[in-house]
């Protein structure tokens, strides 16, 4: 069969990648105050890098004009989805990082999530780590989008969700 489609996968190799199984995945769930947010994050494995597949539903909306989110999104170094009063999150601590980058160069800065009514999805290449180096680690969002400039979390605001990535067991 002549596949035509733009999208055929023999000529795009990530898009075949995201018809495998991902190697590993984040369960995503938001804070008490942010109880609606669900959703997973998947990793890829590729040649050229990890492709990240996330969705996410149940984001914080604007109805106003030209002020729909835009949410910073990250992996962090801690291994858990703990907190105290301050930051639901606290236990997730800072940036995941390797090799002593300053933000935005950490391994674990993300594009950020764009909300389309409370709904988000992302898949993107990034070569700045692999799936086991990420397994163990966790998945952040926030509710302000990433500057990519302050130093040392590009003052994204406020965690709202969050998610340990796991290694998916292949039977
Ligand atoms: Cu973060
Ligand atoms: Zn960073």
């Amino acid at each position: 069969m002549n596949n035509s489609s733009s999208c055929s996968y023999s000529k795009f190799p990530f898009h075949s990648a995201l018809y495998g199984r991902a190697r590993a995945m984040a369960n995503i769930a938001g804070s008490k105050t942010f109880p609606d947010v669900s959703g997973t994050v998947g990793f890829y494995q590729t040649e050229k890098g990890v492709i990240v597949c996330t969705e996410i539903k149940g984001l914080p909306q604007n109805a106003l004009p030209c002020q729909e989110q835009i949410f910073g999104f990250h992996i962090h170094k801690g291994t858990d989805c703990g907190g105290n009063m301050g930051d639901p999150f606290a236990d997730a601590m800072s940036h995941y990082d390797l090799s002593g980058c300053a933000h935005p160069y950490h391994a674990g800065d993300l594009p950020p999530l764009f909300g389309n009514n409370g709904f988000a999805f992302s898949a993107f290449l990034t070569n700045r780590f692999s799936v086991e180096e990420v397994i163990g680690r966790t998945v952040i969002i926030h509710d302000h989008p990433d500057d990519f400039t302050t130093q040392p979390s590009g003052n994204s605001g406020t965690k709202i969700a969050c998610g340990v990535i796991r290694k998916i067991l292949v039977q």
